[in-house]
């Protein structure tokens, strides 16, 4: 079976790696069995599969079954004489084995990375059901195997470079589920529902670009083979902030038409989603990868940046690499300022980083409004909005940034955040569309389809 699996570790000649990835390959296809996507096990899906780095080597298109899909291992191209680029070991030679002083933090920061992927998987499972078009039921299955395969990255990095205890992760990896109270993922994002095409969307969109910035954040790590596996899922992870980016777009694009031609804000009896409860859906979803980033004043984080783990979003781009002698100004929700050493401040400046990508996206999805005359837009509340993670969290602010009461939080939350209702009136809308050249009433067709193929005419998934 080991052979099988595409790679460029030389998986052939590593019996040790062979061995325990053959233990827990089965253990894996059980867990996508059980918990990856529900009812397509005998459909053809039309995928892209890695089988090597290069350019042509990924763009490999073809109808598989999820369940044969080629989950491989791919590391980035070496780069030579690469030497650490930031922290106190600047300029020394990276590492390829992993120093005895940082196992310990190194397998924490690849645990943790590792458990989103399949908690994502998870997290989708149930909305192959109500996909609107055959292009948007592909792209949600090509991106549930890609985060398949990102477990496998992460699983490669424990099982090779961290014996018998990186054994035992890589099993707890498939056992743990997402939302579930007493063996739940660990960070909170990945324990929400998703429940439907806005929340995966949103979700693909804000906490897929979380994802973006934690890699590219190890993707400077002075162990070169954590940052060389980044460095290959970041390729990957630009299609997954294209389907919630463009997913949204799509959505905005169809309620300014029916505004445009109705005069009405209220569109769910028109078929789509009017934006006052998109708007809570964006709220709720990037309030929620804000978190994601932990505490704005880290010791880890701190610690990470001195022994080189973990630097910033393009290291190479920073002025200066040591981050000492330099202070981060946190402005806490009641306008006081705090500061705090650089280098414990290293969650809060890659999460700067995030947020300048999200303000970028909104003004993208706000030209379909100004396209159309439209007065309406759509925005990113305040940083220190429904916060639970972190300097921000535990004092209620509106989505304005005001603090206010947790009384009137707790009144005026329904205006802010989706409610049962709201989600009740997007699921009536959220009916399948299985049909070539058919897509449905609440988003516009894609501009473009995949792999030089139709948006709307092919069949992307075929039932058997
Ligand atoms: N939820 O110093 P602090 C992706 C804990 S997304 C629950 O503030 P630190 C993907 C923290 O563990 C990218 N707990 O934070 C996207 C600590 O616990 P202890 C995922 C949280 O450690 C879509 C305490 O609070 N990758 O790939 O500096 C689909 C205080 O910690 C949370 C990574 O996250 C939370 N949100 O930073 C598929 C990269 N935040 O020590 C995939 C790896 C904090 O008190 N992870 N805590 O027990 C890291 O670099 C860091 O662990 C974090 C937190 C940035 C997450
Ligand atoms: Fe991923
Ligand atoms: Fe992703």
């Amino acid at each position: 079976m080991t052979t099988e699996i595409p790679n460029n570790v030389d998986l052939d000649h590593d019996q040790q790696l062979r061995r325990a990835l053959a233990m827990w390959h089965p253990h894996y296809l059980d867990w996508w069995r059980e918990a990856g996507p529900d009812g397509f096990d005998s459909s053809q899906v039309y995928l892209r599969t890695a089988i090597s780095v290069s350019p042509e080597g990924w763009a490999n298109y073809g109808l598989v079954r999820m369940r044969d899909y080629r989950w491989g291992i791919f590391l980035a191209p070496e780069v030579t004489d690469r030497k650490i680029g930031f922290g106190d070991q600047m300029g020394d030679p990276v590492w390829q084995q992993i120093p005895g002083e940082y196992r310990k933090d190194l397998r924490r920061i690849i645990v943790t990375q590792a458990d989103t992927e399949p908690a994502s998987v998870e997290q989708n499972r149930l909305l192959g059901r109500t996909a609107p078009s055959l292009y948007d039921l592909r792209n949600i299955f090509q991106l549930n195997c890609e985060e398949g395969r990102h477990l496998w990255a992460m699983v490669y990095l424990l099982q090779k470079y961290f014996g018998r205890d990186g054994r035992e992760e890589a099993a707890e990896l498939l056992q743990r589920r997402s939302g579930n109270p007493d063996h739940p993922r660990i960070l909170n994002a990945f324990n929400a529902p998703v429940r439907d095409w806005l929340d995966y969307f949103c979700f693909s969109m804000f906490s897929d670009r979380d994802g973006k910035y934690q890699l590219a954040a190890l993707a400077e790590s002075a162990f070169d083979p954590l940052s060389r596996t980044t460095r290959f899922m970041l390729t990957e992870e630009a299609f997954h902030m294209f389907v919630g980016e463009s997913g949204i777009q799509r959505v905005i694009a169809r309620a300014a038409d029916v505004m445009a031609a109705s005069g009405r804000e209220d569109l769910f009896e028109l078929g789509a989603v009017p934006l006052a409860v998109l708007q809570k859906y964006i709220n709720y979803w990037y309030t929620e990868a804000l978190d994601l980033f932990g505490g704005e004043d880290s010791s880890n984080a701190a610690t990470w940046f001195a022994a080189g783990l973990k630097g910033r979003f393009q290291e190479e781009d920073q002025p200066e690499h040591l981050a000492l002698d330099q202070v981060y100004e946190l402005r806490k929700a009641d306008g006081a300022v705090e500061t705090i050493a650089m280098r414990r401040a290293m969650n809060a400046v890659l999460r700067d980083a995030f947020v300048k990508d999200c303000q970028r996206g909104l003004k993208r999805w706000n030209r379909e409004l100004e396209h159309r005359k439209l007065d309406a837009r759509v925005y990113l509340p305040a940083i220190s909005f429904n916060r639970k993670v972190g300097a921000l969290a535990a004092i209620p602010c509106n989505p304005e940034g005001g603090i206010i009461t947790q009384e009137e939080f707790a009144r005026r939350r329904d205006e802010w955040l989706p409610t049962e209702e709201d989600r009740l009136r997007v699921a009536a809308l959220m009916k399948p569309v299985y049909e070539p050249g058919k897509i449905a009433s609440w988003l516009t067709p894609p501009v473009k389809g995949v792999g030089g193929k139709p948006a709307l005419d092919f069949e992307y998934v075929r039932f058997d």
